[in-house]
């Protein structure tokens, strides 16, 4: 593959590339729409994402190309104007790293020519955007020397989709993306960004990305009114518990407060959040103890929740999903990321997973009359600098 994206970056710009770097996509095995409200999430980085390849110019443009959107052609910019465009579509997700880390003082004398490729689907809620984000902020952090630290360029990743494409999303993707390690899930507590990595029992279960092919671009959707209505049942539980976040709530409390939310819907909102936090703990718990069974019961459920409560699924991931959890040798299926369309994921034991795909592609195309696709995830690092023209 990277010898392939440096080709295409010569076929591109007629030059060499001089660098490359590479961020991963991610997957969330459990904790839903828990980190804007403070609670644990449990993803990992998977070894496919986004490479991008470039060379330094001696003028201040910009010129980017992306291999998954050929057709868009070359984007050139300058440097001097970092403005969203709405018609600079993809190209807003670096371009947001250059304006965000300009604006913080990490400022860059002269352009570059970067062309990006990605093996994960765009939109697909495998978190294409903030492998793109995080690629360009670690191109730039390693160009220039600026020597800041990954979590730090996860923070500004994240100021990218809140502040200039405008999505109020949490930290997970770009954390996970950040501080992806081979073979293993993280469990983050998103109100402190303490974290600890635990091995996914790949010796055992396929983890199986079932992509419903609808895709959903989370800036259009319901993601924002989401976290509108956590914030008003925030606001509700402030009056009796000196909280700043849902999720310090435990689940007993909130029984206790829950009938002070007079909004059905925000209710269900908040229930949702709460006990998937309390859910993702006891998964990372039941991970630990091999207490496989559990771990699966607990995946089913979050869907059940995100499904019922939380209202992110529709028609074609509940299909997807809860046809793979009637599947033999299945222990737990969900949708991951935001919902609305995208990816579901199963844990399969080896040599079912075949079968599985069989079953669920059938009762999904008779159902919505569209065809899924099917990866199988492999956790791997974080984003980081492959290789340098001239050096093996
Ligand atoms: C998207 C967001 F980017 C994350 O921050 C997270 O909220 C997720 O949806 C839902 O858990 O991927």
């Amino acid at each position: 593959m990277e010898a392939v994206v440096m080709k295409e970056f010569e076929q591109q710009f007629s030059r060499q590339a001089e660098r490359l770097f590479f961020a991963p996509g991610r997957i969330n095995v459990i904790g839903e729409h828990t980190d804007y409200n403070g609670g644990f999430v449990f993803p990992c980085a998977i070894t496919n994402g986004t490479y991008a390849a470039a060379a330094g110019r001696s003028d201040r443009q910009l010129r980017f190309v992306s291999g998954n959107f050929l057709n868009e052609g070359m984007i050139t910019l300058s440097m001097d104007d970092l403005s969203f465009q709405k018609e600079h579509d993809w190209a807003n997700y670096p371009k947001g790293i250059f304006a965000i880390l300009a604006a913080e003082g990490y400022q860059c004398e002269t352009g570059y020519d970067i062309y990006f490729s990605g093996n994960i689907p765009n939109g697909a809620g495998l978190s294409s955007s903030a492998s793109i984000e995080l690629a360009t902020a670690v191109l730039l952090n390693e160009w220039e020397g600026w020597g800041l630290s990954i979590k730090a360029l996860v923070q500004y990743a994240q100021r990218v989709e809140n502040e200039y494409i405008g999505v109020q999303t949490g930290i997970m993707d770009q954390f996970a993306i950040g501080f992806g390690k081979d073979g293993h899930a993280m469990l983050l507590d998103c109100g402190t960004l303490e974290y600890e990595y635990a091995p996914l029992p790949t010796d055992k279960y396929t983890i199986l990305i079932m992509n419903t092919n609808k895709s959903r671009e989370l800036a259009g959707s319901a993601y924002n009114e989401r976290r509108a209505e956590c914030e008003e049942a925030l606001a509700e539980m402030q009056k009796h518990r000196d909280i700043t976040n849902l999720c310090e709530l435990s689940v007993e409390e909130w029984n206790q407060l829950s009938q002070e939310v007079k909004n059905e819907t925000v209710r269900k909102r908040a229930r949702h959040v709460i006990y998937e936090h309390d859910r993702t703990k006891q998964a990372a718990a039941m991970l630990k103890a091999e207490n496989y069974k559990a771990f699966g019961r607990l995946l089913n459920e979050s869907h059940r929740s995100l499904k019922e409560d939380y209202e992110v699924t529709g028609p074609e991931l509940d299909t997807l999903a809860e046809t793979a959890q009637k599947q033999p040798g299945v222990i737990g299926a969900r949708m991951t990321g935001a919902g609305f369309g995208g990816c579901a994921i199963a844990f399969v034991e080896h040599g079912q997973a075949e079968e599985a795909e069989k079953s669920i592609a059938a009762a999904y195309e008779k159902e919505t009359g569209f065809k899924p696709s099917f990866y199988k995830a492999t956790a791997g690092e974080g984003a980081r600098e492959l290789a340098r023209a001239g050096q093996k």
